[in-house]
């Protein structure tokens, strides 16, 4: 037991003492409530405004260190939201380098997401938005390991959720969720596979939202929502009452559960913490899937995916709502398979919920809802995540507090329980303002309890001043040994709400593309209606006001270097890059067109756009790739109409 970092804090700061009894709890829920509503009113808490202890110098720790030596690998992959850039950010840990990152619900600058026809096919009609707001990164599984054949991620702006292939590092399919708004918690089933992928809905809005019942707010509700992992498709939908938050499956693949913050259905602030309880919502896979299979479902509007009524008036019995401390957030499974863990935000206290009470539960076996609680520790002010070390402690971010806190689950269920025992470990100051925390391998049943990183809203004076806009924190800490020790800071721009880290033998890349990859399959089907075979032909179609350019790349030259045109030609051009040398990508950009692409070894990329002004504009690769890269153009001839 180590709760030196809390005794050294200054008086106060907010902090709430540890093993504090039933009076002190009662009170510390008040000063939450308070502090809660400062930090939504535009104050960021006590923690924001003063500076916190010092963290405990590195070489005092467990011997794990951030060095990586030039040349060498890191251990593992550590795959960051982008949150409102709408991307991921793929780093090497404990390097913390930046190896890639991945466009998403973006558009890219320098690859040509969301402007190729490639993308835009997988973005389908959303491409059209160029932002997004991406939370929750996820990586697939077989019974309960991460498989690494793809990474899921949400769009809580555009409602939308995608999935990245791991093996080329690219956005291979994307989803809009229709009859909800704004997908906010996002998980996978753990087993036996990834065959779905659950997301909340966390607005609730009038069904259908076509103008009916705007200002009816008692007719809004949200949907928890299931998609094919395999085929992207939405298969079906949950009414629930409240709202939907964050959530987390189990590991058997039989039941999940969701964060209700707004079991009031208010629409304004003072609403929404108006009850003393909202709710964790769970859902019963197999009920719901039964459900759909009886034919007992609806559909909404001009969308037909089942949906299943999970409210407390319905009879299908698809899902329980177990009480919590108000306005909970995070929900994480523990990764021994025992517990839903939901973070208390407005109170200091997590609720574990026993999975394996759930069946009873279901059965009509228990009494109250409530008797699926195993314990509900006290942890601190603000708690809003909490990730595992597969050794049997939890890490849970304190907001308000500004700390990661260290507790013991099996001590904190016989603290519950009535035994005289401490399930507190240890509080570390953390800089500042944490709000999702992650440990290496912590949402497998493989968590090896090396790295912790705790994401952290504000930087304030952690790095040299950039005016106004900070970065954010995203601290890694050393959770090897007894003690929690601070390791490094890693700033990041808007903004990483979680991550996901595993090892790096755990994924299997390709160094270049295949021929028949399916990536680019439909533009290769297109090409061979034109009789073109992409790997040999340079050819110039056109067809009315289209004009079709397939072309080679070797470096340093284009198959093409002269497209003729007329002005208001619509021009799609194809480029297949033949060289097969590793890391040798080539670009195509056209001058004064926002025209951008890449074109890695082996691949095929195409882009559309109209030649809507007469002149000689340059075409360049912009991806260095040969001592005459420069010299690698050509030109596109506008002839006026
Ligand atoms: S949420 S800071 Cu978008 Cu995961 Cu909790
Ligand atoms: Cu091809 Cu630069
Ligand atoms: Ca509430």
């Amino acid at each position: 037991m180590s709760d030196n970092h809390q005794d050294d804090k200054p008086t106060g700061s907010g902090v709430v003492p540890v093993n504090q009894g039933r009076r002190r709890f009662l009170a510390g829920s008040a000063m939450v409530g308070a502090a809660g509503m400062a930090g939504v009113t535009g104050v960021a808490g006590v923690g924001a405004l003063t500076r916190s202890q010092p963290a405990k110098a590195a070489s005092n720790g467990n011997g794990l260190s951030t060095h990586v030596a030039p040349g060498e690998l890191d251990e593992y992959y550590g795959f960051w939201s982008g949150g409102h850039s709408g991307e991921v950010r793929v780093y090497g840990v404990p390097s913390m380098r930046e190896i890639m990152r991945i466009p998403v619900f973006n558009h890219c600058s320098a690859s040509g997401w969301g402007m190729t026809n490639e993308s835009k096919r997988i973005m389908g009609d959303s491409h059209r938005f160029t932002n997004g707001d991406a939370h929750h990164p996820h990586i697939s599984y077989t019974d309960g390991s991460h498989d690494g054949r793809y990474l899921f991620i949400n769009d809580k702006a555009n409602t939308r959720v995608a999935r990245i292939r791991l093996d080329v590092f690219k956005t291979d399919a994307m989803v809009t969720v229709p009859n909800v708004q704004a997908i906010h918690g996002l998980r996978l089933q753990k087993a036996p596979r990834t065959g779905y992928v659950f997301a909340n809905g966390e607005y609730m809005i009038p069904q259908p939202n076509d103008g009916r019942d705007i200002n009816d707010p008692s007719k809004y509700y949200t949907m928890w929502n299931a998609i094919d992992a395999d085929t992207m498709e939405v298969k079906w939908q949950v009414i629930v009452d409240g709202n939907l938050d964050n959530m987390d499956a189990d590991y058997a693949g039989k039941y999940c559960a969701a964060t209700c913050y707004n079991s009031e259905g208010a629409v304004d602030l003072a609403g929404k913490m108006r009850a003393d309880r909202d709710w964790v919502t769970v859902f019963s896979i197999e009920r719901i899937e039964q459900a759909v299979a009886d034919g007992n479902y609806t559909t909404i509007g001009d969308s037909d995916v089942p949906v299943v009524d999970g409210r407390k008036s319905s009879d299908l019995n698809v899902t329980r709502y177990v009480p919590v401390p108000k306005n909970p957030h995070g929900l994480n499974t523990s990764t021994d398979g025992k517990y839903f863990i939901a973070a208390g935000k407005l109170s200091p206290t997590v609720t574990m919920i026993e999975i394996s009470r759930l069946d009873d539960l279901f059965e009509g076996n228990l009494e109250d809802e409530r008797d699926v609680v195993a314990a509900e520790p006290e942890i601190g002010l603000g708690p809003l995540h909490t990730t595992f070390d597969g050794r049997g402690n939890a890490y849970t971010t304190v907001f308000i507090d500004s700390q990661v806190v260290k507790w013991n689950m099996e001590d904190a269920v016989r603290n519950y329980n009535g035994e005289d025992v401490e399930y507190i470990r240890q509080k570390l100051d953390v800089h500042y303002q944490p709000g999702h925390n992650h440990a290496t391998l912590s949402e497998s049943k493989d968590a090896d309890g090396k790295y912790l990183f705790s994401l952290n809203k504000f930087s304030k004076d952690r790095f040299l001043p950039v005016g106004p806009l900070h970065p954010e924190n995203d601290q890694m800490i050393d959770i090897s040994g007894e003690e929690m020790v601070l390791l490094h800071d890693t700033p990041t721009f808007a903004e990483p709400h979680d991550a996901v880290i595993i090892r790096r033998d755990q994924i299997t890349t390709k160094q270049i593309w295949e021929r028949d990859d399916p990536y680019f399959a439909d533009t290769v089907a297109m090409a061979r209606e034109d009789g073109i075979t992409l790997e040999s032909d340079n050819e110039i179609i056109r067809d009315g006001n289209k004009v079709r350019v397939y072309m080679t790349s070797v470096a340093p030259n284009f198959g093409i270097t002269e497209i003729p045109v007329k002005v208001g030609d619509e021009v799609t051009v194809t480029i297949t890059n033949l060289d097969r040398v590793e890391d040798l990508t080539h670009g195509f950009c056209v001058v004064d067109h926002g025209v951008t692409m890449e074109i890695s070894p082996q691949q095929t990329a195409s882009i559309t756009f109209t030649a809507d002004k007469p002149g000689v504009f340059w075409y360049y690769c912009n991806w260095f790739c040969h001592a005459l890269h420069m010299e690698m153009v050509g030109r596109l001839l506008v002839e006026p109409a």
